[in-house]
């Protein structure tokens, strides 16, 4: 097997990293983890209440709603069919001018029975890293992406015994099959995953085994920082010159309504999760990996947590084909108050669904020359990856939101570059 090679620590730190993201489920197709499971089950229901629960959010109801509205939609299946054509979609990489590719190893296919590795599928991710290399690209790993083997389900979830231990063995045999990779993030958006598996029952999007359970939302989040140290030891072990982080979501929180209890309120949410996991990973982090979406207004209520926040919803403002307000703005707040930590930062996600691509290029300018100004007023930031690279499975959406740098035709397969892809390639070319 390839094994790591010192050359990765030699790249020139003033290397800005330009790249896209991805994470397994939602672009290989043909998954057997918790996720595929959980979606067979409730595609049907999920096309049933579309028009119900998207109707008066979405701006573009009309032109979604053949697809929301059919269980087809809700199934991963084949999903971009990246797991084949990687080597293809790493050509268009580089024609849009990429210089680096986040995306996600899955657990299930490589750890499929506890403790039993499967070499071969270490072996495909081991020749999807050489791809990359060999086109220039610098590949960013992510260990775990929402999704988990069946098996760990059966244990009891992410809030089990020894999950911490698992996953950092599952992470040895990674770390010590593919290669040469220097970033690792190890766990994306634990702070989601906290909201939507363990706060979200009766309220959020489906999720699998959602419920609305503190206790062991509590015990989650202390396994993730454990899973975190962990995993981090076993790559170091391996590679010394790893860089290694995680990715957080990180919403641009804002006083919605002026009164003391909203206030406390909002200093809450700014707090948990992302401050919480981000202040004791002090000293196990080399980045901080964000990913900025959206602001939300918080006006205090005491009702189910979902209700605690609300987009930010006025009819005049740009929103997204998903009913997400355009707002640039906040990956500079967001980016300013990560720099406390004096860390190299990693915007890790940054994306828009919008099917026409009519919002994509100015929603990148805008966001890249927000960035830019964070960067200038101190916030240490050294790479922008685009969510996502390919159109992709929305977990509990579907696949009606189309967030592609690169359209792909669901029946046929076939990738178009679309326009705004090329901007982000002369945005490139004009900071390089
Ligand atoms: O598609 C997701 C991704 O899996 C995690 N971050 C947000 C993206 C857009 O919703």
């Amino acid at each position: 097997m390839p094994q790591p090679k010192p050359d990765a620590a030699n790249q020139s730190p003033e290397t800005f990293l330009w790249g896209a993201s991805t994470a397994a489920h939602q672009v290989e197709g043909n998954q057997n983890n918790d996720w595929s499971n959980w979606e067979s089950r409730v595609a049907a229901k999920l096309a049933s209440n579309a028009e119900a629960r998207l109707k008066n959010e979405l701006p573009n109801w009309q032109e979604v709603e053949e697809e929301a509205a059919n269980p087809k939609n809700y199934i991963s299946g084949t999903a971009a069919d990246h797991y084949n054509r990687y080597k293809e979609d790493f050509d268009l990489i580089k024609k849009i001018g990429l210089n680096a590719y986040r995306f996600s190893v899955e657990w299930a296919r490589i750890e499929p029975e506890p403790g039993k590795y499967n070499q071969d599928e270490l072996d495909h991710y081991a020749k999807v890293v050489i791809e990359l290399r060999t086109r220039g690209i610098e590949p960013l790993v992510t260990l775990h992406h929402f999704t988990n083997p069946r098996w760990l389900e059966d244990h009891g979830g992410w809030h089990g015994k020894n999950v911490p231990e698992m996953f950092a063995n599952y992470t040895e045999a990674v770390a010590s099959n593919l290669g040469n990779v220097k970033y690792y993030c190890t766990i994306n958006e634990p702070g989601s995953y906290l909201l939507m598996r363990y706060l979200g029952g009766g309220a959020w999007p489906e999720w699998p085994n959602m419920s609305f359970d503190p206790i062991n939302g509590y015990k989650y989040l202390k396994n993730v920082i454990k899973a975190h140290k962990l995993a981090t030891s076993k790559i170091r072990n391996i590679n010394t010159y790893a860089q290694i982080g995680m990715a957080n979501s990180i919403i641009d929180f804002q006083l919605g309504r002026k009164d003391p209890i909203s206030w406390l309120f909002t200093k809450q949410l700014r707090y948990i999760p992302d401050f919480y996991l981000l202040n004791r990973l002090e000293g196990s982090i080399d980045y901080i990996g964000v990913n900025y979406y959206m602001r939300m207004l918080v006006k205090a209520n005491f009702s189910h947590p979902a209700n605690w926040a609300k987009r930010w919803e006025t009819k005049n403002s740009p929103r997204s084909d998903m009913g997400w307000e355009l707002y640039p703005r906040g990956i500079y707040s967001v980016t300013q108050k990560v720099k406390k930590y004096g860390l190299p930062i990693l915007i890790t996600e940054n994306g828009i669904a919008d099917a026409k691509d009519k919002l994509r290029s100015k929603y990148i300018e805008e966001h890249v020359a927000e960035m830019m100004h964070s960067k200038e007023d101190g916030a240490d930031i050294q790479g922008y990856f685009y969510w996502s690279l390919l159109d992709n499975y929305e977990w509990s959406e579907g696949f009606w939101p189309k967030f592609g740098l690169i359209e792909v035709d669901r029946k046929t397969q076939q990738r178009s570059i679309r326009e705004s892809a090329q901007t982000l390639g002369r945005i490139i070319k004009k900071y390089s």
